[in-house]
Order: structure tokens, then sequence, then C-alpha cells
């Protein structure tokens, strides 16, 4: 899955996806301030997840714009320590909004380790475009519920999908599964085989010569039926 960590200045993001991949990422900045991207990978129960850190000064609105493209879930990073910030949380939520409108969002609490950060109630309060998200407390710096906030947010995004990967898990391996996915989904060659590229993108299954069959890793079909799992442990 491809997940985009985005918020303002400083609240956090890179710190979140390095604690994510346990170090394993790059980050492309000058002077502690990304200006480029974070970029690495984690595995999560089978699942390869791929982080995308932005950079959260306002003028690399068009790197950002590229880094969103086809996210399939988005981790909001608000400064929880610091009401000054909230005004550009604001900017910036409506901006990811623009971006990648209907995408699965959890909203990370961030830097609840310090003595001053608010609690998510008093985050609300403040920061009204939070009503109807998913607030989720945490720290980039401890690694406190940083889990639990990637695992909430793949959770949302494999339930946008159920209805596809069910079928992906269904017909894994099977003689046509192309044409099984299109007539069990009612949709055309185009759009099916556009659903296998995505998702083999993102290494969740791999397609055979021809098209005409694909496999789902072996690791991830129970998740593909019964995404519910991804909240264990
Ligand atoms: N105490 C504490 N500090 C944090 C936490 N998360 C980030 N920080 C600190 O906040 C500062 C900014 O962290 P970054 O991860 O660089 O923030 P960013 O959002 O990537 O910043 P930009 O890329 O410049 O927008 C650094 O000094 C971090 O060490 C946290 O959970 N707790
Ligand atoms: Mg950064």
């Amino acid at each position: 899955m491809k997940i985009i960590v985005t918020g303002p200045y400083e609240s956090g993001k890179s710190l979140m996806v390095h604690q994510i991949t346990d170090g394993a990422c790059i980050n492309i900045e000058r002077s502690g301030t990304t200006i480029a991207m974070d970029h690495g990978m984690a595995n999560i129960s089978g699942m390869s997840v791929f982080l995308f850190g932005t950079p959260g000064l306002l003028r690399f609105r068009t790197i950002r714009k590229i880094l969103s493209e086809g996210a399939d879930g988005i981790i909001f990073v608000v400064d929880s320590a610091d009401p000054e910030s909230d005004a550009r949380a604001k900017l910036f939520f409506r901006e990811i909004a623009f971006f990648l409108p209907g995408v699965p969002c959890v909203v990370a609490a961030n830097k609840q380790d310090i003595s001053n950060a608010r609690p998510v109630d008093e985050l609300r309060k403040n920061m009204r475009f939070l009503a109807g998200q998913a607030v989720m407390p945490c720290s980039a710096e401890t690694g406190k519920n940083v889990d639990r906030v990637l695992r909430t947010l793949l959770f949302l995004s494999m339930m946008q999908w159920s209805s596809v990967f069910s079928k992906f898990a269904e017909f894994s391996g099977a003689s046509n599964g192309l044409k099984k996915l299109m007539k069990s989904l009612n949709i055309g060659r185009e759009q099916a085989v556009g659903y296998l590229r995505r998702f083999e993108l993102r290494k969740l299954l791999e397609v055979q010569v021809g098209d005409e069959q694909f496999v789902v890793k072996d690791s991830i079909r129970s998740l593909l039926e019964n995404p519910n799992l991804i909240m264990g442990q």
C-alpha cells in the first residue's frame, strides 16, 4: 500500500516515517527541514507499506502533489504541543483533501510525550476541521501508538478496497483469474487490469504472462479476506 505522511511544518512527519520504518528510510532535507521527501518501506503483517513523507513548507506544494498521486491512505500529522501550528494544519488539511478526495485518513496527534501536549478533545476544539476524522494520540519520538495509527489507517484503506480484495483472494491462482474478476465485479477488462497493475506495484500480488492469471502473495491472502486481522497484536 502507498501511504502519504503529511501535515504542517515541524509536526514530526520525518520522525514518524523513521519510526515506522525502523530507520530504513531516506530523508531529503536541508538543515533538518525536508525539502523533497522522506521515503521508506515497512512490512506490516506481511503487507508491504510504502511510506512517503512530504515537505512541510507551504512553498513545496508541487512536490506534495506529485507524492500524493495514487496514495491509498493518509497519515495527517499535527503538533499537539504547538497551538501556533493549528492554522497551518488547516491549510494542509484542505490541500490534502483536494489532492486525495475520499482517501482514508488518520490524524496522528503527535508529540504526546511533551508535557504540555494537548489531549485529543482539545485539539478537536481548536481544529474544527478534524470533525469526523479518526484522531489518535501518539509520539514519533518514543514510538508510542505509532503502530496503532498505521494499522488503523491500513484497516480503513483495506475496507475501502474490500470488495476488490476479497475477489483477489478468491481468484488468486485460478486459470482465467482476470475474466473471473471482471465478471464477479461486473467491470470491463481495462478496469480489472488497472486494479491488477495498481496492486502489483504495491506488491500485493503478481500478474502472470498475458495478464490472464494473477497470484496473491501468500502472506497476505488471509488479510485480503479479512482486513480485521491487520488490527491484531
Ligand atoms: N518530543 C517530541 N519531539 C518530536 C516528535 N516528533 C517530532 N519531534 C521533533 O520535532 C522536530 C521536527 O520533526 P520532523 O520529523 O523533522 O518534522 P517534519 O514534520 O518532518 O518537519 P518538516 O519536514 O520540516 O516539515 C524535530 O526536532 C523532532 O525531533 C515527538 O513525538 N515528540
Ligand atoms: Mg520532514
